[in-house]
């Protein structure tokens, strides 16, 4: 339904008039518009029915072969200056990037609908909540932001007559990648994304407006927009916690987030409140609060199986959305590290058929399922709380073959910003056109997300510090370390609890601990290890430090530092240089 506000139905106006869609759609997210574009999307071939009996309401949707991550050289902060969007971020002059998009834009609709998707970020009520708008003309977005956002007349309610909303617009255009940007201008609170069809590209609310506009625009109003899951861990007695984790993408934060725990710690579980973004307050009792401003997962499909991740599998049997896995002769989906052994023949993500000796993935390592937060078995009563829930750790971690052991936690919340800043990973599959395993910086795993200058980003995480009475702990974790096999040492999944726990403790005021050069390292004994098929000596080698990797380690971090020159505040250096000191009179 139109709106009555004029500033929303001025730019849709102004946006179809570039664009130039045979007509303009307005989404009002209710039942029967979902069947009709679902029927519409068979129809044009964007997306194919799954089996309704065994997977009802599931489709499948292929990408182009070209388009499968988020294509992060394609992606520009074009902020008035080149300093505003700092040395990580590709900068494109805002007047520049107006003119080349729009040249794209320009009919790039004909022969297409415009959609008009009103969508809300946040739970409906919360001091949260934002509201967005994004024009689109694939059937193929609507439906993911109609999963992965509030959309519809709860979003128009919401903006009143207010002009204050993100204005997101979208075309796949020809798909061509050289004629690809995914521009956003926080000063405009717009974004202009073109030729691409690939989630974290087109789901404009995701990391889009929920990190990168949403990360400077909460600079201005105090509040922080991160690359966090939130989880809840409830003990044998009821209680509940939180905490938030700051891992790089494809590096287990959906995972974690609803992880099952390990048959010997009974009496735990684990609630899910969000599995990719956190947004966080300073709340009326001095603490940090989260709310999760998704409405569903968008999540890494390989490797879900019923060890890994059995309630990401149940979540994904129903209303669900499948983009490049495999498809079965029997219309159901499969990939690499299924519970199911792989089919004698499928179509692989290409749209090729596949058998085992194909040679190749079936399914792409970066496929993805799109599916409703509120059908994961354990997500937290809590999940839509207006408030949010108050946070008691938070969790910085990578994919470190080497380096990292398995937990510490920081010295304080200035020793803990210097490491989440340090922050190193091996580069996954989600990230298109680089290559993968290469350990690259990635400060709060936020180093594609961040919508201004990293310097000044981390600049707000230690004022933040400062203005938060009761502050979270915080601290690092690694499930990834690997053995001279090039093995993972840990088994990770659940018996990451084990990690979480000691957490909770050390957060409670217990928890026993040892001083290390790089913070406290938990004794061996120190962790549950009832049921962990683990031996003392692979324990030991998750917790051991090496110091010549850690002086390589630091000279790394002080390269990557002075990228930012005089911007980066100088509190960090003396974090660093204090780090280096006490590695050098480490006997270890
Ligand atoms: P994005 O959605 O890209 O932000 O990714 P994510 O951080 O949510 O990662 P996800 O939980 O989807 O995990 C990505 C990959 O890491 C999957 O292949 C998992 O099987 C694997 N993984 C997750 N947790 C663990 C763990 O504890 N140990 C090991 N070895 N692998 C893990
Ligand atoms: C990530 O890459 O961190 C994701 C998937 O969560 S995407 O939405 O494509 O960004
Ligand atoms: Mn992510």
């Amino acid at each position: 339904m139109k709106p009555n506000n004029k500033t929303v139905v001025a730019w849709v106006e102004e946006m179809a008039k570039l664009c130039k869609p045979d007509t303009v759609v307005w989404c009002d997210g209710s039942e029967e518009e979902k069947q009709r574009l679902i029927s519409e999307a068979l129809r044009t071939g964007e997306l194919e029915e799954l089996d309704q009996k065994k997977l009802p309401g599931c489709y499948y949707h292929r990408t182009a072969l070209n388009d499968v991550a988020r294509t992060e050289q394609l992606t520009f902060i074009c902020s008035p200056t080149a300093e505003g969007a700092g040395p990580t971020n590709n900068w494109m002059d805002p007047k520049e990037a107006y003119r080349k998009l729009g040249a794209i834009f320009d009919g790039a609709m004909k022969g297409r609908p415009m959609y008009v998707v009103p969508f809300l970020m946040g739970p409906p009520g919360s001091p949260f909540v934002k509201v967005g708008v994004e024009l689109t003309d694939s059937r193929y977005v609507v439906l993911n932001m109609r999963i992965m956002t509030r959309i519809g007349d709860v979003a128009w309610n919401q903006l009143g007559d207010s002009s204050h909303f993100t204005r997101g617009l979208h075309s796949k255009a020809d798909l061509d990648e050289k004629r690809r940007f995914i521009c956003h201008f926080p000063q405009d609170n717009t974004i202009w994304s073109v030729g691409s069809g690939y989630g974290g590209n087109v789901l404009l609310g995701k990391k889009c407006l929920a990190l990168r506009i949403a990360s400077a625009l909460g600079r201005k109003e105090g509040w922080m927009a991160e690359h966090m899951l939130i989880l809840g861990i409830e003990n044998p007695k009821g209680e509940v916690r939180y905490v938030t984790g700051a891992f790089p993408s494809a590096c287990g934060k959906t995972n974690l987030a609803m992880m099952i725990p390990p048959a010997a710690l009974k009496g735990y579980k684990v609630w899910t409140v969000g599995d990719d973004i956190a947004w966080l307050r300073i709340g009326p009792d001095g603490r940090l609060w989260a709310n999760n401003p998704e409405a569903g997962f968008f999540g890494v499909v390989p490797g879900t199986n019923s060890r890994s991740n059995p309630n990401a599998l149940q979540t994904i049997q129903r209303d669900t959305i499948y983009t490049n896995v495999a498809k079965k002769p029997d219309n159901t989906v499969w990939w690499e590290g299924s519970d199911d052994p792989a089919p004698a023949q499928a179509t692989d993500w290409k749209g090729r058929p596949w058998t085992p000796a194909s040679g190749e993935k079936a399914a792409h390592p970066n496929s993805r399922f799109t599916a409703p937060a509120a059908q994961c078995p354990c997500i937290s009563p809590r999940w839509e709380d207006p408030a949010g829930v108050p946070i008691d750790a938070i969790i910085f971690g990578g994919r470190r073959a080497r380096v990292a052991p398995l937990v510490y936690q920081t010295f304080h919340w200035q020793h803990g910003v210097f490491v989440g800043a340090s922050a190193a990973s091996e580069t996954t599959a989600a990230q298109q056109g680089s290559a993968v395993g290469v350990v690259r910086r990635d400060p709060m795993a936020m180093l594609p997300f961040c919508g201004y200058n990293m310097a000044d980003y981390l600049a707000f995480w230690l004022e933040m510090g400062k203005r938060i009475p009761n502050p979270p702990k915080i601290f690092n974790v690694n499930w990834f370390r690997t053995n001279a096999d090039g093995q993972f040492i840990w088994p990770g999944f659940g018996d990451n609890l084990r990690v979480l726990l000691w957490i909770l403790d050390r957060v409670a005021g217990q928890g026993r601990a040892v001083e290390s050069p790089i913070g406290y390292l938990p004794p061996a004994e120190a962790l549950n290890r009832d049921g962990l098929p683990l031996s003392d000596g692979e324990l030991n080698s998750l917790l051991s430090l090496d110091k010549t990797e850690w002086k390589t380690e630091l000279q790394g971090v002080g390269e990557f530092f002075q990228k930012f020159g005089d911007r980066l505040p100088k509190a960090l250096w003396e974090e660093h240089a204090a780090a280096g000191r006490r590695i050098n009179d480490w006997k270890f």
